[in-house]
C-alpha cells in the first residue's frame, strides 16, 4: 500500500495556508476577485448583450427584443459565440505560427535544432514534399515555409485534413466546414459578425466549427507536430507535479504560459554549468526549475520537469515566497502576477510582445537571440536569489509522482505490448482497439481544459477521473486538466489500484498509468490524430467510437474553439461549464442537437458533476451498444 492520492481538501488548505501569507504581505488574490466579481451580469452571461457597434451596447429583454439594427437573441448570441471562437483559433494559431517561425530559425550551429528528423520526413511525405537527399535542415526550412503558407494560402484547404479518414472528409466537405488559410477561418469569423452581416445561427454556428477545426486541424497541429521535430516527439518520462516540487534551499524558475521556444531555452540554461556556479556563489544549492500551465505540460512531457501547478494555482507559486521568477510567454497569465510579484521579492518576467503587462520585467525574447535572451533571464532570476526574504518563504510539502509524455507515437509504441497478437498489429491502435471490443477497456475519454472558479477547482476534473477509471474509461488528457490529475496522483502507475478489473490489467500489461498525459492545450490535435487511426484501423466512423470529450472546467476562448474542432471531427463533447450562449434556444440547440446532422456528434452542457459523468458513461455505453460491443 502506502500509495494515496492527494485530496482537493488538501490542496485547499495548502492554498488557505499561503493566502495568509498573502494577507501578511497586502497581496490580492483571485479568491478575493471572484467576490468582488459576483453575481455575474446576466446579460453577458447569456451572451444578449451586443457591442459591435456604437449605436449599442445593446441588451436582449422581454421588453426589448431586438438591438437598434433589429438583430434578434439569436442573432447576438450566435455571433458572441463565433467572436468568442474566433479568439481561441487565433490564439493557438498563432502560436502554432510561432514555431513554425522557430522552425525557421533551426540550425546545426544555432539554438533550434532537428531532434525528430524522422517525423519531419513524415511529415514532407504527407504533404508531398521530396525528401530525397535533401540536407535535414534545407527541409525543414522548406516544411516551416509551407506550414506558413497554410496561415495565409489564397486557395485550397488545410493540409493536415488528409490525416482524418475518408467519412469524416467528406461529412466537413458536405457541411462546408472544411477550414481554408487558417488567418482566412478568424477574418471570415470577424467579418461575418460585423454590424450588418450574419444573424442567422445556422451560418455563424457553421462558421464557429469551421473556426474551431482552422484551429485543431490547422493551426493548432502546426505547433504541435513542429514542436516534436524541433524539440522531440514525447515518450514516457517519470516527473512530479504540485507545489512540493519547488526547492527551498534552490534557485526556483517557474516557467508559465505556452511557447515551447522560451520555455526549453530557459531550461538549457538553467543547466549551465556557469549559471549553476552563479547559484552556488550566490548561497543556493542549485537552480530549479518547474511549470505553469501549458508550458509545464511541454516541458514536462520533453524533458520530465516538475510541474508547479495549473492554471488557478499560478498565484501560490509567487506565494511560497520562493519564487526567484516567474517567466511568461502568451496566454492565460493573470495580470495579478504584476502587483502580487510586488509583494515579494519575486521578478515577473514578460518576454512576449503578445503579452505584456503591468509590473512586469520585459525581457523581449525571439528565436533569432535565444541564447542571449534566454541566459539573460535564468541570471536576473539567479541573481534574484539574495533578495528572499526567509520569514516569508512556505513551499507545501505536497506532490505526487507522475509518468507523463504519451503522443500518440507512444501510445501506440506502448500499447504494443498488451495484446499477443504482436506480429501484424506493430506500429497501430490496433491492441487499443482489441481492448476496447473485448470490453476489457469500455471506452476512452478526452479530458482537457482550465480550471474556473464556478468550479471548486480540480474537483470536477479529478472527481470525473476517479468515476471513469473505476469503471474502466481509460483517460486521455491535456492541458490543466491534466495538471490536476498529475497534482492528484492519477498519473502515478500505481493509480492502476484504484480502477476496474479491466482497466487495471491493461495498466500492469502495457506498465502504463490509467490517465494519460498527452500534452499542452495545441496537443489536443494529437487526440484528433488519435481518433482518426482509431477509425482508419478499426474501420469504424469516428462518431462510432466508444470515445468521448470533456471539459469540467474550462474558462478561455481556446477551450470552445477547441470543443468545435473536437464536435466537428465527430466526438461528443461533454461541458461543465455553460457557454454564454443561453441566452438564445436557437443557438443551444444547435451546438447540443442540430449540429449532429452535420458532423455525428454534438456538445452536452451539464453542471452537476455526477450527472456529467454518468451521461458520458451512457453515451459511451450507447455507442457500445450500435457497434453490438
Ligand atoms: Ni493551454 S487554456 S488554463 S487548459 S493553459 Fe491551462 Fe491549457 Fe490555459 Fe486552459
Ligand atoms: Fe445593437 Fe445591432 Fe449595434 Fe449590436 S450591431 S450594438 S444589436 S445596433
Amino acid at each position: 500500500m502506502g500509495f494515496k492520492l492527494t485530496t482537493i481538501e488538501e490542496f485547499e488548505s495548502a492554498t488557505d495556508r499561503l493566502l495568509e501569507t498573502g494577507k501578511k504581505v497586502g497581496a490580492d488574490s483571485w479568491q478575493m476577485r471572484v467576490k468582488n466579481q459576483t453575481p455575474h451580469c446576466k446579460f453577458g452571461e447569456q451572451g444578449i448583450c451586443c457591442r459591435i457597434c456604437s449605436m449599442g451596447p445593446c441588451r436582449i429583454t422581454p421588453k426589448a427584443p431586438r438591438g437598434i439594427c433589429g438583430c434578434d437573441a439569436h442573432g447576438i448570441v450566435g455571433r458572441n459565440f463565433l467572436r468568442f471562437t474566433a479568439g481561441g483559433a487565433a490564439t493557438h494559431s498563432d502560436h502554432g505560427r510561432e514555431i513554425c517561425h522557430t522552425l525557421h530559425c533551426a540550425s546545426r550551429d544555432g539554438s533550434y535544432h532537428v531532434k525528430d528528423a524522422e517525423k519531419l520526413i513524415r511529415i514532407a511525405g504527407e504533404w508531398g514534399v521530396e525528401t530525397e537527399g535533401k540536407d535535414i535542415y534545407d527541409l525543414a526550412h522548406e516544411m516551416s515555409e509551407l506550414a506558413l503558407m497554410e496561415y495565409g494560402k489564397p486557395f485550397g484547404i488545410s493540409r493536415w485534413l488528409s490525416r482524418a479518414p475518408e467519412h469524416t472528409r467528406e461529412l466537413w466537405k458536405k457541411a462546408e466546414i472544411e477550414p481554408r488559410a487558417i488567418d482566412r477561418e478568424v477574418s471570415c469569423a470577424m467579418h461575418m459578425t460585423h454590424m450588418g452581416c450574419s444573424s442567422l445561427p445556422e451560418a455563424l454556428v457553421r462558421q464557429a466549427l469551421r473556426a474551431g477545426m482552422a484551429d485543431g486541424w490547422g493551426g493548432s497541429m502546426c505547433g504541435t507536430e513542429f514542436s516534436d521535430v524541433m524539440f522531440g516527439t514525447p515518450m514516457p518520462v517519470d516527473t512530479e507535479a504540485n507545489l512540493g516540487v519547488m526547492k527551498e534551499d534552490e534557485v526556483n524558475i517557474i516557467v508559465h504560459g505556452h511557447d515551447p521556444s522560451l520555455s526549453e531555452m530557459i531550461c538549457e540554461y538553467a543547466g549551465d554549468p556557469e549559471m549553476i556556479a552563479l547559484a552556488k556563489s550566490l548561497g543556493a544549492k542549485g537552480i530549479n526549475v518547474a511549470g505553469v500551465c501549458c508550458t509545464s505540460n511541454e516541458v514536462a512531457m520533453r524533458r520530465g520537469v516538475p510541474m508547479a501547478g495549473n492554471f488557478l494555482q499560478q498565484e501560490n507559486v509567487v506565494l511560497t515566497g520562493a519564487c526567484e521568477a516567474i517567466v511568461v510567454d502568451v496566454q492565460c497569465i493573470f495580470p495579478a502576477l504584476g502587483p502580487l510579484s510586488k509583494c515579494f521579492h519575486t521578478k515577473f518576467i514578460t518576454t512576449s510582445p503578445i503579452a505584456q503587462m503591468p509590473d512586469s520585467d520585459f525581457i523581449r525574447f525571439s528565436a533569432e537571440s535565444a541564447a542571449e535572451n534566454a541566459k539573460k533571464i535564468v541570471r536576473t532570476a539567479v541573481e534574484n536569489y539574495v533578495n528572499r526574504k526567509s520569514d516569508l518563504v512556505h513551499i507545501p510539502q505536497m506532490k505526487q509522482k507522475a509518468t507523463v509524455g504519451y503522443s500518440v507515437e507512444a501510445i501506440v509504441k506502448t500499447l504494443d505490448g498488451v495484446t499477443n497478437s504482436q506480429v501484424d498489429v506493430l506500429g497501430t491502435t490496433k491492441p487499443l482497439i482489441e481492448c476496447i471490443t473485448s470490453g476489457v477497456i469500455r471506452g476512452a475519454v478526452a479530458m482537457v481544459g482550465c480550471n474556473n472558479p464556478r468550479v471548486r477547482p480540480d474537483s470536477a476534473h479529478v472527481g470525473l477521473m476517479k468515476k471513469l477509471i473505476q469503471n474502466d474509461i481509460i483517460l486521455v488528457l491535456s492541458g490543466c486538466s491534466a495538471q490536476a490529475a498529475a497534482k492528484a496522483g492519477l498519473m502515478d502507475k500505481q493509480a492502476k489500484d484504484l480502477c476496474g478489473a479491466g482497466l487495471k490489467r491493461v495498466c500492469e500489461l502495457a506498465d502504463i498509468p490509467p490517465v494519460l498525459h498527452m500534452g499542452s492545450c495545441v496537443d489536443i490535435s494529437r487526440m484528433m490524430v488519435l481518433a482518426s487511426e482509431l477509425a482508419k484501423d478499426s474501420g469504424l466512423n469516428i462518431s462510432q467510437l466508444p470515445l468521448v470529450g470533456c471539459a469540467p472546467e474550462w474558462m478561455s476562448e481556446k477551450a470552445v474553439s477547441i470543443g468545435n474542432y473536437v464536435v466537428a471531427t465527430g466526438i461528443d463533447t461533454f461541458l461543465g461549464v455553460a457557454p454564454q450562449v443561453t441566452g438564445s434556444s436557437e443557438v443551444t440547440g444547435l451546438l447540443t442537437e442540430g449540429i449532429r446532422d452535420w458532423v455525428e456528434a454534438a456538445y452536452t452542457v451539464e453542471t452537476d458533476i455526477d450527472k456529467l459523468c454518468d451521461a458520458m458513461i451512457t453515451r459511451i455505453e450507447e455507442k457500445r451498444a450500435a457497434l453490438g460491443i
